[in-house]
Parts: C-alpha cells; structure tokens; sequence
C-alpha cells in the first residue's frame, strides 16, 4: 500500500500552474460543495450506458464488479455541464493549454468494490525524450492534455484512491513496469469528496483496487490545447448534442465543447 501524497493547497494560479507543470499533478481542495456532491453521485446513479458511445456497465457477481463508465457526461444531465468549467479548473486549464483549449472528454465513472489496481501508466506520451533533454532548461514540453479529476468520495486506502509518482513527465517515457523514477516511489491521494486534481497525461499515475464494499464516484474531465481532436464518441456524425442542454451552455461552455473562433486548418 502507498503512503499518502502530502497533499498541497498552492493559493494563486501561478503557483497551481508551477505545480502542473513540475510535479506534474495540481491538488485543489473543496471545489465542489456538499449538495453538489449529492447531485452528482444521484445524476451518476440514474446514467444508462449508450453502446454505441462506447459506455461500458460492468456489474458485481461472477466475478465481476461495478464498473460504470460514461462518456460525453456533459451530454446526458444538466448537472454535469458546470464542471466543463468549475472556476479554479478553467482558470489552471486556460492558462495551460490556451485561452482556446477544449475539453476533449468528460466521463462519469463508478467503480465497485473488486476492482483490481491498474498498472502504473502515462495516458498519453506526446513525446518520448531522453532524461537527459528533458532536464536542459531550454527544452519546455507544452502540457498537451491533461485531465481533471473530482473525487466524489472522502478517499482511503481501501476505497481505491489515484497513485500519482511525482515528477515522473520529467522521465521522458512511460514507466513500462517500473514502479517508481529516481527515487521517487507512487504516493495515494488521500483527499476529500469534492476536492480535485489536475494531471498532465504523461505523470506516472493509476488507479487502485477497491476492496472496501462502497463504489467510488469519480468524474473525470480531459482538456487539451485546441489542435488535439475531441473524442466525443460516437463517431462520423453519430454523436448529436443535446439541444435542450447546449442552450443552456454558456459562450465559454459553448467553445469547450468546440464552439470556436476560425484558427489554422479551419
Ligand atoms: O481510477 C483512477 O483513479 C485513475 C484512472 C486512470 O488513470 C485511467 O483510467 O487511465
Ligand atoms: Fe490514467
């Protein structure tokens, strides 16, 4: 079991930014309120999966176990079109990826008791680097993607929490079986329901087994710079938006679901 990541509450958006972009991961605490937390998890209760969204409804018995997962969330309920842009997420984000970045996907995600750990992994290694040229301090890598994570549940050991090993981007590569870099082993996010974490996508990082007996409600949002395609599933002119909720949207909830400004190749 991995010790506990000293959890840091940064205080302005230059010091959140700096931790994104070096540690690799930015805690923020208490962004989501009680009575959102329960508006949350009942929306995340009353989601049927769509197939053709690639949603997938694993369920407990025979070996299995509650494994709910929902793309395009922002699609499905009124509810989850705020945390396109919660404040002190779209502030980290925009400064990160751009005044124009997007939100690529939103997931609703449940997972029960037996869910096994996953292995240590980057989501996605824009760019594979000696160490080396990572460290020269004229070489700056963009942070491409990265995603945010609302943790619905207070956090422990067994209920599963996010492992992350600090700095691990710097790396150049994926940990492909190591467990730790320079030293540095993977620490567990022990937080709170309703705080929240930004990763980039090439911290080393997984999720762990659940063998408490209560599901664990996480929604996760993935942002990336403009010029990296949404992933809104399904495909070649399947996926629609849902009219009643884009009315509702707002002109900056409008653009990161690609409501944008004319730029290169459009
Ligand atoms: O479940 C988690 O806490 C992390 C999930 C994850 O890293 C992934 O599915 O890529
Ligand atoms: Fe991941």
């Amino acid at each position: 079991m991995a010790k506990a990541l000293p959890l840091i509450a940064y205080p302005d958006l230059e010091s959140r930014v700096n931790a994104l972009e070096n540690d690799g991961y930015v805690y923020l605490p208490k962004v989501v309120n009680g009575e959102e937390i329960v508006e949350l998890k009942a929306a995340m209760d009353r989601l049927d999966i769509i197939p053709e969204s690639f949603d997938k409804h694993g369920t407990s018995g025979n070996g299995g176990f509650l494994n709910k997962h929902i793309n395009n969330a922002f699609n499905r309920e009124i509810t989850f079109l705020q945390y396109l842009d919660k404040p002190e997420v779209i502030e980290i984000e925009e400064a990160i990826h751009g005044r124009d970045c997007h939100v690529i996907g939103m997931t609703a995600w449940t997972t029960g008791p037996g869910r096994p750990d996953q292995t240590l992994h980057t989501d996605w290694l824009p760019i594979s680097l000696p160490e080396d040229i990572v460290a020269d301090p004229r070489v700056k890598i963009p942070v491409f993607i990265t995603t945010c994570h609302y943790y619905l549940n207070d956090m422990y050991d067994e209920l599963g929490p996010t492992n992350f090993v600090t700095g691990s981007h710097n790396s150049g590569r994926s940990p492909n079986g190591d467990t730790g870099w320079k030293g540095g082993e993977e620490r567990s996010i022990i937080c709170n329901a309703g705080d929240a974490v930004i990763f980039r996508s090439e911290v080393w990082h997984r999720g762990t087994a659940n063998t408490s007996d209560e599901n664990r409600y996480l929604l996760q949002v993935h942002y990336a710079y403009r010029m990296i395609t949404q992933k809104f599933p399904p495909y070649l002119n399947k996926f629609q938006f849902d009219e009643v909720i884009l009315s509702q949207a707002t002109s900056r909830q409008r653009r990161l679901l690609g409501d944008h400004s004319p730029s290169n190749y459009d």
